[in-house]
């Protein structure tokens, strides 16, 4: 059976006017590819063409299903104007390609941003089924991956973005930054040209969300990842090669060379759009022509083609107003009696005219001032087979990664775009098959259907949402209850920062809530339960906030207890030595004073140097440093270093919460234990060999509060599930369940 694709892009590969066309872009000839065998492809998008009337609309989305697998998504004119022209165009894009002089922004295009792209959304989940790929393209559709996934997360949602990712300081001009990082992180796998898009994008993931990554993974909880790929997008190679082999080809490249017989051509084609640097490019025209005299003049001709993009925005109409300005004062300034050096054509190519001019072009002049990949580049590569041209490319396109064979140029720097001219119009055949050839190999090779073929194959090998990561916290709820029905002995050990009570970033503010008080109050009501606060903090805090419940309590990790129906602290680590503290405390001066925001804290068995409040990635690079330094600093002492949660701590190496737990135990065995923590200090108390102190391993319930990787036995999302979780099970009106099949039993 082959796997279901649901491919979806803002604008559908047809076109309906008064009939339907359909259209040849990369996304298509990529899609092509997908072998049917093992994919059946569907299409979801706009049909380009506000169609009001409903009986037309049915019509047209019969047809376009039956003859061409595609599911149109009819949007108003005003939607049209409010998601695509407006947001999508006049705010997103300028941003994501590091303009926000360009930016517009109006209020009103959100709500259609949002609209739109729940429509779309809405289409797909009507038609896919559990363990379906769907792959969401493009700037236009970022807030549907979330919008899938929060309503089917058995889907394989894939999400690529054909612009760049631009850095957290520009994109973090938009508004809605948030929402649109946030509806891509919907996506099990998103992809990016180069790596450098997917490196800011993990950066603004991080500085908006507050998520950590690896690599190339983000674990946004405990039952959802979104891996990051970088997948540079290729051309249609295979039609390019067909096209070259064609008579009528041949009879175009034949016309234009004998038309421009006596001259050297420069070819620039693109999309009108003020990213392409068209006008930059004038700039250095202008100035390789100064240099010419008017027989030399004669001998160039720049052809530019300019296809008419996105007309109803201003800046696109001022661009094309300020480019034909511009080519018609340099042609009337440069022109000779015999020809005028600039030609160009606000217009589209048919395609064998498009490779006949890449065919016959001494030189492709592609200069974006940033571009996601730029597809020209590689398909005037691939057309430079049986011809030797010379590829300019701006070092800001994507392309520039894969094609360093090309003449690389600053696109703002026209007088040396203007010298690269001179210099590529001076190379020898030789000199340009030599750069030309391994380039054309790596354009033939990765096309755009192996493009595709790698995207879809690993978004079809990710998890998807259904699969649980750790064994679900129901289990450890039923042994919890069955523990309380037979009346065991019941030993609490709770950590409190994270686990009771959210983190709070200044953690003098994280007292404990009236919520949490209750709870303690409930848990402490059982005649049966022994409750044990088990924290990092002082005695005094503990004492502070505790002091007057009849609960245990456990200080800095384990140095010092306070036990149950008592009022005394014991001090755990009279025989423990603390010399290095002395050496370590110079060297945390030193890195609070060098990091901004961070701050170092003494405690009686540890030093603990913060970084919460610094720039996170300069503070996790600097706590990095710092492990390393300390690493080799300590290496004899009886120390733990640890990196912790925005924390590197310096532990004496005999005091932990584990043996701290493990004292308490072996003075007094319970009959059943739960032991819960946030942070890698408790993993001590997860390690604890449960078997030695309670009747079976099933009374022994560890749980983890939080998304990172643990020894414990459960996980529960966060502080305010775990209160729930106790809330729930605890509650005198709880419901007991000793085994799943038996009927339930109120205490
Ligand atoms: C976006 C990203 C990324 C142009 N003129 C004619 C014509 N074209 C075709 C070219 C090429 C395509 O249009 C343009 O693709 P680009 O990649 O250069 O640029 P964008 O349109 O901005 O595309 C870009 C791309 O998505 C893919 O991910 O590379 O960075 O901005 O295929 O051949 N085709 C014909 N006549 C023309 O006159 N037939």
């Amino acid at each position: 059976m082959p796997t279901t694709v649901i491919n979806i892009s803002n604008r559908l590969p047809v076109t309906v006017a008064e009939k339907i066309t359909k259209s040849s872009g990369g996304l298509v000839a990529a899609l092509e590819g997908l072998s049917p065998d093992e994919y059946d492809l569907k299409w979801i998008g706009w049909p380009g063409a506000a169609i009001a009337d409903a009986v037309r609309q049915q019509e047209v989305a019969g047809i376009l299903e039956e003859e061409h697998g595609c599911i149109p998504v009819f949007l108003s004119e005003e939607e049209v104007a409010g998601h695509y022209e407006g947001f999508s165009n006049s705010s997103v894009w300028p941003l994501l390609h590091y303009m926000p002089n360009y930016m517009h922004y109006d209020s009103a295009w959100w709500d259609h941003y949002e609209t739109v792209n729940q429509r779309f959304a809405d289409k797909v989940l009507e038609m896919a089924h559990p363990g379906d790929l769907v792959w969401v393209h493009d700037y236009q559709l970022m807030l549907m991956p979330a919008m899938l996934h929060e309503r089917m997360p058995e889907l394989k949602i894939g999400f690529f973005l054909h612009t760049p990712f631009p850095s957290f300081e520009t994109f973090r001009c938009h508004p809605k930054r948030r929402e649109l990082v946030a509806g891509m992180l919907g996506a099990n796998l998103i992809g990016f040209h180069t790596f450098g898009y997917m490196r800011h994008f993990r950066s603004s993931v991080l500085r908006l969300l507050g998520l950590e990554s690896e690599i190339t993974r983000i674990r946004i909880d405990e039952s959802h990842v979104s891996a990051l790929g970088v997948f540079p997008i290729g051309i249609n190679s295979r039609k390019f090669d067909e096209t070259l082999d064609t008579p009528e080809f041949a009879q175009r490249r034949d016309e234009f060379l004998h038309a421009n017989a006596s001259k050297r051509v420069v070819l620039s084609v693109e999309r009108m759009d003020y990213t392409k640097g068209i006008l930059h490019r004038l700039d250095a025209i202008e100035e390789f022509l100064s240099e010419l005299d008017a027989s030399e003049r004669d001998a160039i001709k720049f052809i530019f083609v300019s296809v008419p993009s996105r007309e109803e925005v201003e800046e696109y109409q001022e661009l094309r107003a300020e480019t034909e300005a511009r080519v018609g004062r340099i042609n009337g300034q440069y022109a000779t009696l015999n020809s005028s050096p600039i030609r160009f054509i606000h217009g589209s190519v048919d395609f064998t005219d498009l490779c006949a001019l890449y065919a016959t072009a001494d030189v492709g002049m592609v200069t974006p001032l940033i571009d996601g990949m730029n597809l020209v580049a590689k398909e005037y590569i691939a057309c430079q087979r049986e011809h030797d041209g010379v590829l300019i490319l701006s070092e800001f396109a994507g392309a520039a990664e894969e094609l360093s064979n090309a003449m690389l140029v600053n696109p703002y720097d026209a007088r040396a775009v203007a010298q690269t001219l001179v210099e590529a119009l001076a190379l020898s055949d030789e000199e340009k098959r030599a750069c030309n050839q391994p380039m054309r190999d790596r354009v033939m090779k990765y096309d755009a259907q192996h493009w595709a073929r790698t995207f879809i194959g690993q978004l079809g090998s990710t998890s998807s949402g259904t699969m649980a990561l750790f064994e679900p916290a129901e289990r450890a709820a039923e042994q919890l209850r069955d523990a309380l029905l037979h009346h065991k002995r019941i030993a609490l050990f709770l950590d409190y920062d994270g686990t009771l009570r959210e983190i709070e970033r200044d953690a003098r503010a994280a007292k404990p809530t009236a919520e949490v008080m209750a709870l303690i109050d409930l848990l402490q009501e059982r005649e049966n339960v022994e409750l044990t606060i088990i924290s990092g903090r002082t005695a005094e805090d503990l004492e502070g906030w505790f002091g007057e419940r009849d609960i245990g309590l456990v200080a800095e990790h384990g140095a010092a207890v306070r036990r149950v129906g008592t009022r005394d602290w014991e001090q755990l680590d009279r025989n423990v030595s603390y010399g290095w503290k002395d050496e370590v405390r110079g060297v945390l001066r030193l890195y609070e004073q060098s990091t901004p925001g961070s701050s170092v804290e003494e405690k009686r068995t540890s030093l603990v140097w913060h970084h919460r409040k610094t720039d996170p990635e300069f503070g996790t690079w600097k706590a990095n440093e710092l492990m390393h330094e300390l690493g080799t600093m300590l290496a004899n002492e009886p120390v733990k270093i640890r990196h912790g949660r925005k924390i590197v701590e310096v532990t004496a190496e005999q005091v932990s919460k584990g043996i701290a737990v493990r004292r308490l135990l072996s003075e007094k065995h319970p009959g059943f234990m739960l032991c819960a923590g946030d942070d890698q200090t408790d993993e001590s108390m997860f390690e604890i060999e449960a078997a030695s102190f309670v009747a079976a391993a099933a009374d022994f319930v560890s749980i983890k509060v939080g998304n990172q990787p643990s020894r414990a036995c459960f996980h529960l999302r966060d502080p305010a599930t775990f209160r729930k979780f106790l809330t729930d099970n605890f509650a005198p009106t709880a419901k007991l369940v000793t085994d799943g099949s038996k009927a339930a039993a109120t205490l």
